[in-house]
């Protein structure tokens, strides 16, 4: 769809939002003032307006980047380049996967504005999961996305020139800022965005003194800040993701840059092991529990078989590097890819443990010493996987490791 709106910044409001959507033509209803409109954002950086026509039940989706970060507020200013980001990342998934992501009806990077697909028949999945509830496709989705994405954005795919285009189109440099902060150092040393209560601090002091620890995560860093392999979504947690029984989608792809390819996954694995531990409180019945913990552990496996199984078939059959058809080239890149998203994963483990902006996963469960004990091993955990990246060999190894732990 194509129109010209005005567009000096300003954020929207429920009337101004009108004037955004007004040119595009999309509702069928002759007065756009018989709109619902509602403010619905609870994420950490951006207004989410929905409008729907009441009568036809038609709707869709204007999501706005704020000039800072809403979770903290107006002292910490963000860049509105995040919404280019974010709505050129979802076009150019769109290319490989288009049922997996919302679809644009149009942009104003001048507006910082994405108008986009409503989805508010799905939910997000890191709701989804607290509840207990259980998504079929979710691996096959996860895996299929992920491998495409990485596929079509890669140097074995892409033409050096095009590829190098990518990489300066999709430069993020303050989202990545706070990645490598929030994710990658923070949480590393006695930092003040650091959030977790005085019980947990002995397990935060234990990693910030453990020098093995220490040297595993500057190197896992040191990939993340130079090495330009796929375009990732790059916040792949469980709050990206939009689910229903027959359908996913990925979601709020703003923090979209060329990175390592084991981050993307590592998220979702990390948060879908926190996940698990938190059932540990959640879940009401053990049968249930017991339910729900295996199908996040297969969620995991089958996510990774069909990544592997998707980017092979994808190299077998398009790839253009000189050195595609050599032996042991595709396996080293994905046993190094594994060895990474291994690693990452631990960093975002610790990170929504002790670091900035936690999951509700744990932070919901109401019993405060339940909260605490599942934390500790949320540590203990995070630390293993970075200090014993290079251990696991398989992807059942690691779920069996997930599973005794
Ligand atoms: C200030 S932004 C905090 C976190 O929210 C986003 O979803 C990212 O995970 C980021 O690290
Ligand atoms: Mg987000």
């Amino acid at each position: 769809m194509t129109a010209k709106v005005k567009s000096a910044y300003e954020p929207l409001n429920e009337l101004t939002v009108l004037d955004v959507i007004k040119p595009l033509n999309f509702f069928d209803t002759a007065s756009l003032n018989e709109l619902v409109v509602q403010e619905i954002g609870d994420g950490n950086l951006n207004l989410v307006f929905r409008l729907q026509d009441p009568d036809s039940e038609q709707a869709l989706i204007v999501k706005q980047a704020l000039p800072y970060a809403k979770v903290v507020g107006e002292s910490w200013p963000l860049t509105l380049d995040r919404a280019r980001i974010e709505s050129d990342a979802l076009l150019q998934e769109a290319e490989s996967v288009p049922h997996l992501v919302p679809k644009v009806y149009y942009s104003d990077p001048h507006l910082a504005v994405t108008v986009m697909e409503d989805l508010s028949d799905h939910v997000i999945l890191r709701k989804g999961l607290i509840e207990g509830n259980m998504y079929p496709l979710l691996a096959k989705d996860i895996g299929t996305f992920a491998a495409n994405t990485a596929f079509y954005s890669s140097d074995f795919y892409l033409h050096p020139f095009d590829k190098k285009e990518q990489v300066k189109r999709f430069s993020n440099p303050e989202l990545c800022k706070i990645t490598e902060d929030l994710v990658f150092t923070d949480p590393f040393f006695d930092h003040d965005t650091n959030e977790f209560p005085a019980e947990l601090r002995s397990g935060a002091e234990k990693i910030w003194a453990d020098q093995e620890l220490l040297r595993e995560v500057a190197q896992l860093r040191f990939s993340f800040l130079t090495r330009a392999e796929i375009l990732l979504h790059g916040d792949l947690h469980t709050g990206s993701i939009f689910v229903k029984e027959d359908s996913t989608k990925v979601i709020d792809p703003e923090f979209a840059f060329y990175g390592p390819a084991g981050f993307d996954l590592a998220h979702f694995f990390a948060n879908l092991t926190l996940n698990h531990l938190s059932q540990n409180a959640h879940a009401k019945e053990p049968f249930h529990r017991e339910n729900v913990q295996s199908f996040l552990l297969q969620t995991i496996e089958k996510t990774w078989e069909t990544y592997t199984n998707t980017f092979t078939e994808l190299w077998r059959e398009k790839a253009s590097d000189p050195f595609a058809k050599t032996e042991g080239v595709l396996e080293n890149f994905l046993q190094h890819t594994f060895q990474e998203t291994i690693g990452f994963a631990g960093c975002e483990v610790i990170r929504r443990t002790i670091g900035l902006a936690h999951v509700a996963d744990l932070d919901s469960i109401e019993q405060k010493d339940i909260e605490l004990f599942y934390k500790k091993k949320a540590l203990e955990l995070g630390s293993y996987l970075i200090k014993n990246q290079r251990k696991f060999k398989s992807i059942t190894q690691l779920t069996d490791w997930i599973r005794g732990a």
